[in-house]
């Protein structure tokens, strides 16, 4: 029997990634979106996307799973004309790692004063600034999942106090969780370094905004809270975001992610001396490990087994 074509979007703009495909699914038919203007999609049953254009999945008559290529699927999901197959996300050790490295090393900057330093360095003063211990700040991880869990690991022998909140209750050795909208206001005040993991959902849209960063504590030894961003930039209300970080509601922030990306070059978020602006890079994928993934559920659903990792639509993740 032959293995059923891939369909893969190239679109994502790293390395070599359509050689790495090929190569891994030597076995088969790799059909690159880029170039696919003439080609057959009429035997294309599985298909590898990060943007789809709205109808495309819907096109292809044999199409038998979809498999997100990031960890969010929000950018799928958002086709209005989705075929009624899997969607499969993509869940992977290194991608989880990158992520809890990310948040790690956001916090102890923050927590380390490093913006504050950057400044005096620019200005060649010399100055020492009082410096908290980690034990005396709370992070608060919004969207308790798999990549807000791995973070957690991460911060804990670090020194923070950690606290999670998710849909459901969660349970993690010296992690205080709050789940639900009903404890949301409780787990904001406990918390002085906000990090948002959750994904993008109408629930989720623009829940960072000013009256979120004002429920936050304020007790913490910055006196103001700080909001790291690595889950979905539609998330965070950017404008109400940035008043709080000119006001001082928000001591700092990490922003990975924005409202519209590549973040506009006349942003006020650049110029922000207590922001770090990365361009959505907390946890990239890896084109060998997403590669191997797929292969992997392929092999099962191919054996008949399971597929992992599926998305529910109307969750939304
Ligand atoms: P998971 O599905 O494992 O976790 C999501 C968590 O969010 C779950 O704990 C879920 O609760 C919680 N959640 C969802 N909706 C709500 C809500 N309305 N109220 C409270 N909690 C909610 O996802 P991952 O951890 O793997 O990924 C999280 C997100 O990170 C992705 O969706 C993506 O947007 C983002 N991401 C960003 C990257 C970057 O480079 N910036 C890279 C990779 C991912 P429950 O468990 O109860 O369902
Ligand atoms: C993802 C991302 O969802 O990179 O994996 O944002």
């Amino acid at each position: 029997m032959t293995k059923g074509t891939i369909l893969l979007d190239t679109k994502l703009d790293v390395g070599d990634r359509k050689s790495i495909f090929i190569d891994a699914f030597h076995d088969r038919t790799v059909i690159d979106l880029a170039d696919s203007d003439n080609a057959d999609l009429s035997d294309v049953r599985y298909a590898l996307v990060w943007l789809p254009e709205h109808g495309l999945l819907k096109s292809l008559p044999n199409l038998e799973i979809m498999f997100s290529l990031g960890a969010g699927v929000d950018h799928v999901l958002s086709d209005p004309d989705l075929p009624n197959v899997p969607l499969v996300r993509f869940v992977d050790p290194d991608l989880t790692g990158r992520m809890a490295e990310y948040v790690a090393m956001h916090c102890l900057l923050h927590l380390r004063q490093h913006k504050a330093y950057d400044a005096l360095q620019q200005a060649h003063i010399w100055r020492e600034l009082a410096q908290p211990a980690a034990q005396e700040i709370s992070v608060g991880i919004m969207g308790f999942g798999l990549l807000g869990q791995a973070a957690a690991e991460r911060l804990l022998p670090l020194g923070f106090k950690v606290k999670g909140w998710a849909r459901s209750q969660k349970t993690m050795t010296h992690v205080k969780t709050f789940h639900g909208d009903d404890q949301l206001s409780s787990f904001l005040q406990e918390t002085d370094i906000l990090v948002n993991l959750l994904p993008y959902t109408p629930q989720t849209h623009g829940i960072l905004n000013r009256s979120l960063c004002e429920n936050l504590s304020r007790n913490g030894p910055f006196g103001a809270p700080v909001v790291i961003n690595a889950g979905r930039g539609k998330s965070q209300n950017g404008a109400e975001l940035l008043s709080c970080l000119q006001d001082g509601v928000l001591h700092g922030a990490s922003l990975d992610v924005f409202e519209t990306e590549p973040l506009e070059k006349d942003s006020p978020f650049w110029e922000l001396t207590n922001v770090y602006v990365t361009p959505h890079v907390a946890a990239t994928t890896s084109p060998q490990s997403l590669a191997q993934y797929v292969a992997e559920q392929l092999q099962r659903y191919e054996n008949g087994e399971d597929l992992q990792n599926i998305v529910d639509p109307i969750r939304g993740y």
